[in-house]
């Protein structure tokens, strides 16, 4: 940080969102008001995880979630304060979470026109470890005259309003986008603001950095094999660095700004891969494509899929196009696994 008097020419989330708003003539605000709440919510959790260490937030809660994955203290307090934080805004009909095996049908007397995905803490195992972890989430509108319901969210990604993720690390970094390009906000504790810092993020067509857990290597498919090979050991030029931080927001967010490409395939062991469509995959394809990258199962265009469960998986391969393409040549030479 460069010293000096502070800048006094600030973007805040709301303002910039709001001028992206206004642009729409039948703009309520009442998306706006939603994205404020996220923004409250963001700033709850990002307190938090600084202060887990102090707080004995650290460790596990002694309970399971839907994903039978042993629960954080965080984990819950972030899944409450997301679940409160939303129905109070008045905005939300139907909610999904991670922590939440149901969707949450929000009561009539707090009922809005939107449908939160979310996973409120990814990356949540590595709480412990001061790894950098994250909040994802995606806004569906519900479709015209309906009430709120579980249809309203199993609709493919393509459909979503907004998407986007706050990864608490060093500092808490707000990355968004409503369909009009990406931009990133880091927090500013002085004022409780997220500053405009990374205005229209564009990733690079290629990039040097492949991100996949190889610890699976035995059980990957032939595409994906023969893919790492042609990176590991490529006929000429130098081999690319791998870069694995196992907490997806932190891997995507690397992938944004520097380029190069994130997978967790499906393989033989796990037929979809690990990652949850609606709340991983979709939000962060969502944004990779509006950053100018690619994100697909290695056979389809992730948004492109149509839910028929709210935590089912989806094999992902996302980052720069030119690197997405090379992935895709390798699948296109087999069909796809049963
Ligand atoms: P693995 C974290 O648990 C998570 O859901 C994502 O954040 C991350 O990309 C992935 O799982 C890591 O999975 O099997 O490599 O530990």
């Amino acid at each position: 940080l460069e010293d000096g008097p502070p800048s006094t020419e600030i973007v805040t989330l709301t303002s910039h969102v709001l001028s992206q708003q206004q642009r729409h003539p039948i703009a309520t605000g009442d998306l706006t008001l939603l994205l404020t709440a996220i923004q409250t919510t963001c700033k709850f959790i990002s307190t938090n995880v600084r202060r887990a260490g102090l707080l004995n937030l650290m460790g596990a809660a002694g309970s399971s979630n839907v994903q039978g994955e042993d629960q954080k203290k965080l984990d819950i307090l972030s899944n409450d304060i997301m679940i409160n934080s939303l129905r109070a805004s008045g905005k939300c009909a139907v909610l999904v979470s991670e922590e939440n095996d149901d969707p949450i049908i929000i009561d009539a007397g707090h009922r809005g026109r939107y449908c939160v995905v979310f996973d409120p803490l990814d990356g949540s195992s590595n709480i412990d470890a001061g790894v950098n972890i994250g909040t994802i989430f995606g806004v569906y509108k519900c479709a015209e005259g309906s009430e709120g319901t579980l249809e309203d969210v199993l609709r493919p990604g393509s459909e979503m309003q907004v998407a986007g993720y706050c990864m608490y690390g060093s500092s808490a970094n707000l990355v968004i986008s409503t369909g009009q390009g990406v931009d990133g906000y880091t927090l500013d504790n002085g004022i409780g603001e997220f500053i405009l810092t990374h205005p229209n993020i564009r990733i690079p067509n290629r990039g040097k950095i492949y991100s996949f857990n190889e610890g699976n290597s035995l059980f990957f498919h032939e595409p994906v094999q023969k893919y790492l090979e042609s990176i590991k050991y490529p006929a000429n030029g130098k081999p690319y660095s791998a870069r694995y931080i196992g907490s997806m927001v932190a891997d995507v967010h690397r992938t944004l700004l520097y380029g190069g490409i994130f997978g967790y395939p499906s393989d033989k062991k796990s037929k979809d891969g690990k990652l949850r469509l609606l709340y991983e995959g979709f939000p962060m394809a969502y944004l990779v494509e509006q950053a100018g990258g690619l994100a697909t199962t290695g056979y389809e265009r992730i948004l492109d899929i149509k839910p028929t469960a709210p935590h089912q998986r989806v094999p992902v391969f996302l980052g720069s196009k030119d690197d997405v393409e090379d992935v895709l040549k390798f699948h296109k030479e087999s069909a796809a696994p049963k």
